[in-house]
């Protein structure tokens, strides 16, 4: 296909598809590949890129595809490889890449791996998983131990995630080799890269408790880098929850990176208590959440690569977590231009370019995620009462952001036309596709506007980060300066109207959610107001 240039993923806008979700072709009430193709003009008309599609290897679905039993195999509920590989074909026809989840850490319990594991403590694939006599106090990030008790050998086997998400051994240089051939395996059928999956544990050293950034982690992402990605054009981005801004700075460093780029997660806790584990939740307090972009920018800066992201399917409804369902469409879009205004690559969450929000469902059973059930059951059993248990799932329970995509206001919300796997969040009537693209005033249109001017200037990709009105608790605003060119970007989180003075010469507006607003040195915004503004000299389009 045609290269734009060296690190194309720079500028590239990438839509993560969450594929259970997305758009079911076959009727059996589980989104599909067939699904997405039909889906990719969608795409290509709000400016995406590259497309990172979640899990759609084989799977018993333990955790929607993250326990995967065939690296090589496509789950029958997706299709088959013939679709996957018709889904690569199309979407470079249509001139946008595509790259897939590696999910590394741990394989489902199913795989032949584990199971020829379990056999004995000889067999020969024994090694590739993590095995003790006596469990420690590790606990898994889904509650519960991180050790699980096998009566066949009288051992325990290691697994952080779900008990049928053994870990595997990175120890073992004969496990490392299988896994680069597969990931070769895949790039060679011309796949644009992966998203790794919590990659920040392979290099962990589990005696000694050391989970994230373990002491073999670099060695780990160089062996990998030199045996998988080194010499081709593809993007990497490695999921690391565990890691702080310092490391991301060093993995995506501009001399050696060993990925493109890095999740990393220290805007996202803010809105829990210190300590306590994501469902103990806490107000978002606006400068702690100014202060992380700020030094996520500042540090990187000509030194390594952000990724711009605030919602996945792990993660809230954006706008639910962060605007203000009173205000859903002008807070959808300030939370986007006060995200994408920042430098980095950008990611979006099938969704969130139409305003999608976060789900209540009434009853326990409606919810499929086995971390919210698990946790559902762990706070009945430590007392909690119902009601405090279903408000930290409304505000951070996973299938909120997995609920099907509202296409339309037909049945199902378009998504399918058999019974979805997960219930259609019951506001598909009002908030849609099909009703939002058509609205000059809808969320979609503004993204779409959004990511052009992004496309633009080079200030976006380029400039550098100075925060705007630092110390107020309810603006976030910065500036962006790249030689000639100078932007404003502003944010109101407030609800109500707030008065700012801007210093500078305001020379255009280039996008708001307000045109009604007076753009000038004294303004008064309505909530959650935005703009960004062209500020100084003339800026320079590059097209
Ligand atoms: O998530 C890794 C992770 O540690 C968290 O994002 C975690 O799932 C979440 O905070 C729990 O609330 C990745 C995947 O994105 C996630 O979907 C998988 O469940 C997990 O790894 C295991 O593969």
């Amino acid at each position: 296909m045609e290269k734009i240039g060296l690190a194309w993923w720079k500028k590239a806008l990438v839509y993560q598809i969450y594929p259970l979700s997305f758009k079911d072709s076959n009727g059996d009430g589980y989104g599909d590949l067939k699904g997405i193709v039909s889906k990719l003009d969608y795409l290509k008309d709000l400016g995406v890129d590259v497309i990172w599609l979640s899990p759609v290897y084989q799977s018993p679905m333990d955790d929607n595809g993250y326990d995967i039993s065939d690296y090589d195999a496509i789950d029958p509920i997706f299709g088959t490889l013939e679709d996957m590989n018709n889904l690569i074909h199309e979407t470079h026809q249509k001139k946008m890449r595509i790259i897939m989840d590696l999910v590394v850490n741990h394989t489902s319990d199913e795989h032949i791996w584990f199971k020829e594991a379990l056999k004995s403590k000889d067999n020969p694939k024994r090694d590739y998983y993590i095995w003790a006599d006596e469990p420690s106090d590790i606990g898994s990030v889904f509650g519960g131990s991180a050790w699980e008790y096998s009566s066949i050998t009288n051992q325990y086997y290691f697994h952080l995630f779900s008990k049928k998400q053994p870990d595997l051994n990175w120890d073992n240089p004969e496990l490392r080799n299988e896994i680069y051939a597969m990931i070769n395996r895949w790039l060679n059928k011309g796949i644009d890269g992966f998203r790794l999956d919590v990659i920040d544990l392979i290099g962990k050293d589990v005696k000694n408790k050391q989970l994230s950034d373990g002491p073999y982690l670099i060695e780990r992402l160089q062996e990998m880098n030199d045996r998988c990605f080194k010499h081709r054009d593809i993007m990497t981005v490695g999921e690391m929850p565990g890691i702080s801004i310092e490391k991301a700075r060093e993995f995506t460093s501009q001399k050696n990176p060993l990925l493109s780029m890095i999740f990393q997660f220290a805007h996202v806790g803010l809105d829990e208590v210190p300590g306590q584990g994501k469902w103990m939740l806490k107000k978002l307090d606006l400068l702690e959440f100014k202060e992380v972009f700020e030094s996520l920018q500042t540090k990187l800066y000509q030194k390594g690569w952000n990724s711009l992201f605030l919602a996945n399917h792990d993660q809230p409804r954006a706008v639910s977590r962060y605007g203000n369902l009173a205000y859903r469409k002008e807070s959808a879009k300030m939370l986007s231009t006060v995200l994408y205004g920042m430098q980095g690559t950008p990611y979006v969450y099938q969704g969130e370019e139409i305003g999608m929000t976060g789900v209540q469902f009434k009853d326990i059973h409606q919810y499929k995620d086995i971390e919210t059930i698990n946790i559902y059951n762990i706070m009945k059993n430590q007392g909690f009462s119902e009601e405090m248990i279903m408000e930290s799932i409304y505000a951070k329970g996973r299938d909120n952001s997995r609920t099907p995509f509202q296409w339309d206001d037909k049945k199902n919300a378009g998504f399918s036309t058999g019974k979805p796997w997960l219930d259609v969040n019951p506001n598909y009537i009002d908030i849609n596709a099909a009703f939002d693209v058509k609205d000059p005033s809808g969320v979609f249109q503004y993204f779409k506007k959004l990511f052009s001017i992004r496309k633009k200037y080079d200030v976006f990709h380029e400039g550098n980060f100075i925060p705007f009105m630092k110390n107020h608790p309810e603006l976030f605003g910065y500036y962006r300066f790249y030689g000639d060119e100078k932007v404003l970007v502003i944010g109101s989180f407030s609800n109500q109207s707030l008065e700012i003075a801007i210093p500078d010469q305001i020379q255009e507006c280039l996008i708001t959610n307000d045109s009604r607003v007076k753009v000038g040195n004294k303004m008064t915004i309505p909530p959650y107001y935005t703009c960004i503004l062209k500020i100084g000299d003339e800026l320079h389009a590059n097209d």
